[in-house]
């Protein structure tokens, strides 16, 4: 592990879980000295939303140091480090959770993504039950089959061993937010016919290095941004 207790770590991104929930979790769960910075969207009057929290400041100043800034972004021992795979890797090397397997950890990141990018259109498209339902009972099936046979070849709690590595974490919360989209959506748990995935995902919720996030605002903030069809307000997990 790198010296990560000694210099703070600052986690940037909008004020919701989005793609900077597993980053948090990964810091809370190795104690890292870390902090949160988050950007709020107002309201604009007469519709739509304003981003200036983001857009106007802190955004041309990071650019400075990097030009590819975006949200989410980290900002450690005088770097400015952005793209969410990029930012997992560099945590997961900084903090000791790439469990010695970049090409593994890379391949696992890719394809949450991939699960991560389809959930996306979802959400932020106009409410639809029959994309929803067609969402739940085919494309995210889809991915869990592949993570399931992952993890089923690897007889292996998490994805790649006994302990988390990074992919867990965003692996987590992709399944969470699929239980909270099927029980808000009267489904059952996608979970059933996934027992690997669904280990994966009661480990990981009942480590003590994560109560803390867990019991804390981090994990009560909405999914996703204000202007989404699902997830922008809070709803509870389990
Ligand atoms: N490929 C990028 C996508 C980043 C992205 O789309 N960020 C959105 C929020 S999810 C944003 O609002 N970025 C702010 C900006 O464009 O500056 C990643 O994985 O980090």
């Amino acid at each position: 592990m790198g010296d990560s207790k000694g210099e703070t770590i600052t986690v940037g991104y909008w004020h919701i879980r989005g793609l900077a929930a597993p980053l948090r979790m990964m810091c809370s769960f190795k104690s890292a000295k870390w902090e949160n910075k988050t950007y709020e969207l107002s309201a604009k009057e007469g519709g739509g939303w304003d981003a200036s929290s983001w857009f106007g400041k802190d955004k041309p100043e990071l650019k400075k140091k990097n030009p590819l800034i975006n949200l989410p972004y980290v900002v450690h021992k005088g770097k400015v480090v952005t793209q969410t795979n990029a930012i997992f890797m560099y945590l997961a090397k900084e903090l000791g959770l790439d469990g010695g397997d970049t090409t593994g950890c890379n391949q696992l990141l890719c394809e949450i993504m991939d699960l991560r990018n389809s959930s996306v259109k979802l959400f932020y498209g106009a409410k639809d039950e029959d994309a929803t339902a067609s969402h739940l009972g085919s494309t995210v099936p889809k991915h869990f089959k592949k993570f399931e046979e992952w993890i089923s070849a690897k007889k292996s709690t998490y994805l790649l061993g006994e302990e988390p590595t990074v992919p867990d974490f965003h692996m987590w919360e992709m399944i969470d937010q699929h239980e909270i989209l099927a029980s808000a959506n009267n489904k059952e748990s996608l979970l059933k016919d996934y027992p690997g995935l669904a280990k994966l995902y009661t480990s990981l919720r009942g480590r003590a290095e994560l109560k803390g996030y867990f019991e804390g605002e981090l994990y009560k903030l909405p999914i996703n941004n204000k202007m989404a069809s699902f997830g922008a307000k809070y709803i509870a997990g389990k």
